[in-house]
This record gives C-alpha cells, sequence and structure tokens, in this order.
C-alpha cells in the first residue's frame, strides 16, 4: 500500500470502542493515520475496578490492534508496563504521540462518559491541534434524536421511546394491514416475564474460552499489578475478540433465549446466570453490535426456535432500555451522578466489598459480583440496588461501587441504572416509583431465604429479616417526598391502617439495624 504524503492524523480509540464500523476508523486513512491505543492510569484506576473487568478491556484492546495491524493499519499501542509507572493518562499519550509523529490532527469517537468528554474539550488548546469529536453512532438514536423524542413531554417513559425504536427498526412489527403492527399484537410482555423459579430448573453454562497466550499475559500482569482491585482474577474465561463474542451470542441464541423471558426475574442460589445472555460487557465494548444480535434473536422467533416473550423482552431490554438510559445520560448532564433526591448519606457497608454478611441474598449477589464481575438485572435492582436504597446509602459510593465491580459498567449505562432506576436520586425522571420492596419480594422470586440467617416472614423481632422493616422505615421517612407519588398511593393506605404499635416496632426495628450498620456489623443485624 502506497504511503500518503499528508501528515498523519491520530486516531484515538478507547478501551471501549473496539468496532470496525467506528466513526473515527470510519473517517481514518489507512495509508495516512496512526491509531493511538493505550492502557492508561486514569482509565485503570479512576474506580476500583474489578479484576476481571481490567483484564477483559486490555486483552479486547491487544486483540483488537493486533487484528487492526493484520488489515494493514499503523497501531501505536501502549501497554501497561511489566514493572515502573503506567502511562497517566490518554492525555498524556496523545502529549507524547504530538511530539513524536507531528500530525495534522486527532480524530476520536465521542467517549462514553461526561468525565472523559469534558477532559477532552480542553485537549486542541492544550496539545495545540485539532481534535475532532465524532458521533457514536453504534447505537441506534442519536443524541439529537433522543433530545426530540424528549422535548416537551412531562415525564419520559422507557415504553414510549422503546415503541419508537421497534417503528424504527421494524424489530418484531408485522405488516399484515398495510400499517406496520407489534408481533402477537402487543408492544411488551412484561407481564408474562416474570416468573419465580421452579424446582430443578437447569440453566445452560455459558460457553467459556481458554485464555490464549495474550490474554495469559494479561492475566499475570492483573493479578501483579492491580492486587489491590476488586475481585477475583482467576478463572478467567470471557471471549475477548469478536469471533469469540459472537459465539458466545450464537450459543445464548440457542440454548437459553427460550426461557430469557419466563425466568428473566428469578433469582437461585449457585445459579449465577440463569437464562441471562452475559452479552452486556461484549456489547458496551464493542465486540457485539447491538442490532445485528437483537436481528439473530428476532430471526430465532420468526424460525420458531424462540418464544415471543422472551424474544421481545430481550430485544426491549436493548433497543428500550440500554437506547433509552444513554438518551437520559447525556441530556441530564455531567452532574448525574451526584443526585440525591433523597439527602442518603450513610456510608456504603463495608461488606459490598468483602461479600461478608449473613443476609443470604445479599451474600450470594455481591458474592458471584467477586467472582464473575456479573450480577443479573434483578440482583442488582432488587438485592444489592434494594438494600442501598433502603437502607439511605449515599448514591455517589453506590455509583461509584458499580462503575468498579461490573465488566459492562460504564457511567452512561451504570450511572441511569443505579443513580435513576434503583436509588430513585434524580427524583422520578427515568423511574415512575422508587423500585424498593420487602424481603417477600425477594422470597418470592427466589430460593434465598430458606437458608437464610434471617426469618422473612418475621417482621419486626430480632432475626427478623432487615428487608422488612427497612422497608416500611424507608417509606415514612422520605414521607414528604414520596407521598405524592400516584403510585404509592395504597401503600402509604397501608401504613395508615397499620396499629401504632406494630408502626412503633417497624421504626424501632429500623432503628436497631441502622446503628449495628453503623457500627460496622455485617451480622446478626
Ligand atoms: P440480559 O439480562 O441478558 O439482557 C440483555 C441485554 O439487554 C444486556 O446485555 C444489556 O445490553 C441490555 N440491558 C438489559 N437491561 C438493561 C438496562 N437496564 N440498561 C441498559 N441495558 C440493559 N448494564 C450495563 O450494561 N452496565 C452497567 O453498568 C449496568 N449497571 C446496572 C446497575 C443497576 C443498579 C441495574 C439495576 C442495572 C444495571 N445494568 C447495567 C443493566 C442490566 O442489569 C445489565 O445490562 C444486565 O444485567 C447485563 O447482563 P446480561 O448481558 O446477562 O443481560
Ligand atoms: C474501562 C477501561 C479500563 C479499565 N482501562 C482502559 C484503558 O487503559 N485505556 C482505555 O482507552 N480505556 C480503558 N477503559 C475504558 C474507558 O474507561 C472508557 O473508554 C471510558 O470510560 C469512556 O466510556
Ligand atoms: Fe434476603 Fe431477607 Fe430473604 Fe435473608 S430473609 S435472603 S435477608 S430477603
Amino acid at each position: 500500500m502506497s504511503k500518503s504524503h499528508k501528515a498523519p492524523r491520530l486516531i484515538l480509540l478507547l478501551g471501549d470502542q473496539l468496532s470496525p464500523t467506528l466513526s473515527s476508523l470510519k473517517a481514518a486513512d489507512k495509508t495516512r493515520d496512526i491509531i493511538i491505543m493505550a492502557e492508561v492510569g486514569a482509565e485503570a484506576c479512576y474506580v476500583n475496578h474489578h479484576k476481571k473487568k481490567i483484564i477483559f478491556v486490555f486483552s479486547a484492546m491487544r486483540h483488537f490492534a493486533a487484528e487492526l495491524e493484520e488489515q494493514g493499519w499503523r497501531v501505536a499501542y501502549t501497554p501497561w508496563p511489566q514493572q515502573g509507572a503506567p502511562a497517566a493518562s490518554l492525555y498524556a499519550v496523545l502529549k507524547q504521540a504530538v511530539k513524536t509523529y507531528q500530525p495534522e490532527r486527532v480524530i476520536v469517537t465521542e467517549p462514553g462518559e461526561w468525565r472523559l468528554l469534558e477532559e477532552m474539550k480542553g485537549w486542541p488548546a492544550a496539545l495545540g491541534i485539532g481534535v475532532d469529536i465524532l458521533d457514536d453512532d453504534r447505537f441506534l438514536c442519536s443524541h439529537e434524536e433522543f433530545n426530540a423524542w424528549a422535548e416537551g413531554r412531562k415525564t419520559l417513559r422507557m415504553e414510549y421511546f422503546y415503541r419508537e425504536m421497534r417503528k424504527k427498526t421494524q424489530l418484531l412489527m408485522e405488516d399484515e394491514s398495510g400499517t406496520p403492527q407489534p408481533a402477537g399484537g402487543q408492544w411488551n410482555y412484561d407481564q408474562e416475564n416474570r416468573k419465580p423459579p421452579k424446582e430443578g430448573l437447569t440453566p445452560p453454562a455459558p460457553p467459556r474460552f481458554t485464555p490464549d497466550p495474550i490474554t495469559q499475559e494479561v492475566i499475570n500482569l492483573v493479578e501483579d499489578r492491580f492486587g489491590d482491585h476488586f475481585g477475583e482474577a482467576a478463572p478467567f474465561w470471557f471471549a475477548v475478540t469478536r469471533k469469540d463474542a459472537q459465539k458466545a451470542a450464537q450459543a445464548f441464541i440457542k440454548n437459553a433465549l427460550p426461557l430469557f423471558g419466563d425466568y428473566q426475574d428469578a433469582m437461585v442460589k449457585g445459579e449465577a446466570f440463569l437464562f441471562h445472555s452475559l452479552l452486556s460487557h461484549y456489547i458496551n465494548a464493542g465486540l457485539l453490535e447491538p442490532l445485528t444480535l437483537c436481528r439473530q434473536a428476532e430471526q430465532a422467533y420468526r424460525d420458531g426456535a424462540a418464544p415471543l416473550n422472551a424474544v421481545e423482552g430481550f430485544i426491549r431490554q436493548i433497543i428500550g432500555w440500554r437506547e433509552y438510559v444513554r438518551g437520559l445520560y447525556w441530556r441530564e448532564g455531567p452532574d448525574y451522578a451526584r443526585e440525591n433526591f433523597l439527602n442518603a448519606a450513610r456510608p456504603l457497608p463495608e461488606f459490598y466489598w468483602t461479600g461478608e454478611t449473613d443476609m443470604a441474598c445479599l451474600n450470594a449477589a455481591i458474592g458471584q459480583t467477586r467472582i464473575e464481575a456479573y450480577a443479573h438485572h434483578i440482583q442488582r435492582l432488587m438485592v444489592t440496588g434494594n438494600f442501598a436504597l433502603l437502607a439511605g446509602i449515599d448514591p455517589f459510593a453506590v455509583h461509584e461501587w458499580y462503575l468498579a465491580v461490573y465488566a459492562d459498567a460504564y457511567e452512561w449505562v451504570e450511572a441511569p441504572n443505579v443513580i435513576g432506576m434503583a436509588l430513585f436520586a434524580d427524583g422520578g425522571r427515568l423511574a415512575s416509583k422508587p423500585y424498593a420492596a420487602s424481603g417477600a419480594y425477594i422470597d418470592r422470586m427466589s430460593n434465598y431465604c430458606s437458608d437464610c440467617a434471617y426469618n422473612v416472614r418475621k417482621k419486626t423481632e430480632i432475626g427478623s429479616c432487615p428487608f422488612n422493616a427497612l422497608y416500611w422505615d424507608f417509606l415514612i421517612r422520605n414521607e414528604n417526598r414520596l407521598k405524592g407519588n400516584p403510585r404509592l398511593g395504597r401503600i402509604y393506605s397501608n401504613w395508615a391502617r397499620l396499629d401504632a404499635d406494630k408502626k412503633r416496632a417497624y421504626r424501632q426495628r429500623a432503628k436497631e439495624i441502622f446503628a449495628r450498620l453503623d457500627a460496622g456489623q455485617a451480622h446478626n443485624l
């Protein structure tokens, strides 16, 4: 290939931009430009990322860089050194690259976090050259499109946004009458997707990929240099290439998708994955393309290999929730993660990091998070999220925890789910009511309670499930802010009907739990 005589441009690729169709790559010229990729302190350590997340991102970056080189690109890759100080930040790497290559300008696709976008806006002045920040068109809905949809609406509800995305993509739409209608006559089959687990469920094991030499080198590096980070490095079995991620997607569609809908909200002891896809970290890093994945799931429905409630539910999560939270994140602005509508201020209990608690549901969710860098949606929302909500934990501390511990966590998707959905810290801009629940919900949707130190049926005694008293205490503590919510009216009426002794007993039990939590106690609450 002949080399261009023009000054090169630097194409900066981030760790979650590993897509051949990325806008910055499409704007680049193989004969002229230089791709910059770097493992840097600022990105690897801005929260205490799980070891598996770092292994996944570094190894996937290294594999992607090698693929690009094979395709003829010039890649300047800065690895994390075996010894000595790593590069401090992406800016520091670029500054050095500007000196070395004397480029005409820098091209980058917009990052997934306000933190980095704001920093990038200062780069032209600091580097003394132009920096083009291109749209990330791996999403279905651009910022402009989301804002146009949101403009003038009193409340933003995912369901209406989702219907627009269905129309836009024509996924699961049928056109018998000349006007496309949702398949099966309904937009949403969520009502069918709330089955509790039944005895003897045997979920399929997700495929495990043996680390190749590149991944093994990264595992050794992370064990050696990130020893103080959260979680277990071994066993590491994630896909780190597009090819293997596609194999994982195919295995999900064949083996788990048919029951994905039925057991989407279920939780089972010893079963970390159930019928979930475990594909979020691949999608978010760019190894899988969301629309292609949805079309593959739709095909399974058309072929009669998976039922409509499963396929619609899966597609809704991706073109509905995933796109909606991203739109909301960018619309809300850089301070969204600092929202604290309920003025919650309690420090995050230490057991969120250690998993050492005698509450079986939290122990299971945090325990598997430590090993797998994964928990499924209901564990994140109704176990760790619900406890943090009811216990009034400082939302920013909870946000930093979620951002660190999950392999799929980047702020654009994590913050709306944590600040908005789990903690109601945005006052209801994402969710129409807090996802607060007592132990009865966890008991209905899981088999955790039968093996717990606490009794889920007891309400206020010593040994009663902590979620029970904390649930009522949460509602009453926050009555001024929540009582006007029409979706909580019936619940407040139920409280009003309780006799005064019962009410006092709930509040007293909550007070005692808080006193123990605040003293650092994680057992016998
Ligand atoms: P599945 O259950 O198989 O769902 C299929 C896909 O749908 C997922 O891979 C994901 O791409 C998408 N999806 C599902 N629910 C959501 C959602 N609420 N928001 C956005 N996408 C969704 N998801 C992340 O990708 N990163 C996060 O950091 C993250 N943090 C969360 C924090 C909390 C408190 C909660 C309640 C949810 C969070 N989610 C996050 C959403 C969801 O829990 C994960 O996407 C899902 O558990 C990933 O596992 P999976 O791939 O097996 O998903
Ligand atoms: C998550 C992550 C980690 C752990 N390390 C790096 C890194 O060293 N270099 C890099 O370019 N990206 C990394 N990432 C992903 C970025 O943090 C991510 O691109 C931003 O948070 C924007 O979403
Ligand atoms: Fe969790 Fe309460 Fe059930 Fe124990 S009894 S597993 S704390 S919900």
